[in-house]
């Protein structure tokens, strides 16, 4: 649409929010009439919630214009600030929450009462009963520890992996471990007292080679075994809220996407992991190439794919969020992108630096992260709110 040349400047801003605004409206109507006959998903867990099967079917049913943003903790703390109620540094700079929400459970298999970053696990529960009562949607990882070792994840020693199989010296204790995210996730009661459904991501990079459980260390044969053992035995211990999300690190073609693939019956959404580390275009040129890939696969096999994990530390480019976000999703039917940690200030660099993966006030960024809020593709809290996720999308339960 040609704008009229002597339009009020002024004027300008609001015409452009009101076009987004309808924009963003159309795609949702478009969205609600395609649901009813849109195809159907088995879920692995065949013992699971319905609000848990109604969202993994309302995945898959969005838009494939639309994805939902995610950040990790981003209700925990921002750069800024630490454990202020209802505070978000996406919230402070667009006005509304992310639609989803990373949270993590490493150090929880030590009974610890913080994860291993800081964040207390009482808290992360009312931060993700918060996230439900509103609409939006939780995702879980597992920076576990070394079973083997006693080290964290990223003591990467041989056979650790393979410690934990259900004949492995260290299976009793990685039992042990899952006893106790068999308690936390079972303990994620909304106020209606339902279970609140996790997207669960295991195991994630797995093509990488800094985790224990990653492929330099683990065989594929292993991998499946331990990932099948998990579902079931999560399972066993009344644990029905989880969709089962399969995450690779950086991989080039279909068959290294799904070396480890534990099998369409246990997985329920494809996933992989890319941050950009310098400016030139080899992370837009590689991470279209995975997109490419990923959506043949999720094509043929039906499972919703997504962007588990992404950023640019600090985000250095003024347009990265319209510039090369967009571009590198845009082509492609993603349920959801999630942007890591606001850390702030390291304490573990010499010397300290900013980590942090969504822009704040005063950013360069800071401006298009507002404009890429404004694009009718991403769906932030309000939007995810009116799409009611947890509901039946044919309008029983
Ligand atoms: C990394 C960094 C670490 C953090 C880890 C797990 O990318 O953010 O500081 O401990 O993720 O969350």
């Amino acid at each position: 649409m040609k704008l009229k040349q002597n339009f009020k400047i002024s004027l300008l801003p609001f015409l452009f929010i009101g076009l987004f605004a309808c924009e963003k409206k159309e795609i949702k109507a478009q969205k609600i009439e395609n649901g009813s006959n849109s195809i159907q998903i088995e879920i692995a867990d065949k013992n699971a919630t319905v609000e848990t099967k109604n969202l993994l079917q309302n995945l898959r049913n969005l838009d494939k214009n639309q994805f939902l943003f995610g950040h990790q903790d981003d209700l925990a703390y921002g750069v800024n600030w630490r454990y202020e109620a209802g505070r978000s540094d996406v919230k402070d700079i667009t006005g509304d929450y992310p639609a989803m929400y990373g949270w993590d459970l490493g150090d929880l298999e030590h009974d610890s009462l913080q994860n291993l970053d800081g964040v207390p696990f009482d808290k992360m529960k009312e931060f993700m009963q918060q996230v439900y009562e509103r609409g939006g949607v939780n995702t879980v990882s597992w920076h576990i520890d070394n079973p083997l070792t006693g080290g964290d994840s990223w003591d990467v020693k041989e056979n650790s992996f393979a410690s934990i199989l259900p004949n492995g010296e260290k299976h009793d204790l990685y039992k042990n471990w899952l006893d106790k995210a068999a308690i936390f996730f079972n303990s994620l009661k909304g106020s209606d007292g339902k279970a609140i459904p996790i997207l669960f991501r295991p195991f994630h990079e797995l093509t990488g080679d800094w985790f224990w459980w990653c492929q330099n260390v683990t065989s594929p044969e292993d991998y499946k075994v331990v990932w099948k053992f998990t579902k079931n035995y999560l399972e066993s211990k009344g644990v029905h809220n989880l969709i089962w999300v399969y995450n690779t690190a950086d991989f080039n073609t279909k068959e290294e996407f799904l070396k480890y693939y534990p099998g369409d019956d246990v997985v329920d959404i494809l996933s992989f992991d890319k941050y950009q580390y310098d400016e030139s275009d080899a992370f837009l040129n590689q991470i279209k190439k995975q997109m490419q890939i990923m959506t043949e696969i999720g094509q043929k096999r039906n499972k919703p794919i997504a962007l588990a994990e992404s950023g640019y530390e600090a985000i250095p480019d003024p347009n990265w969020w319209t510039g090369t976000v967009m571009p590198a999703v845009q082509d492609y039917p993603i349920t959801f992108a999630l942007f890591w940690r606001n850390h702030g200030l390291t304490s573990w660099d010499n010397p300290p630096k900013m980590h942090y993966y969504v822009s704040v006030q005063g950013d360069v960024s800071a401006q298009d992260f507002v404009k890429f809020y404004e694009l009718p593709q991403t769906v932030f809290q309000k939007e995810a709110t009116d799409l009611n996720l947890y509901q039946n999308p044919n309008g029983k339960n």
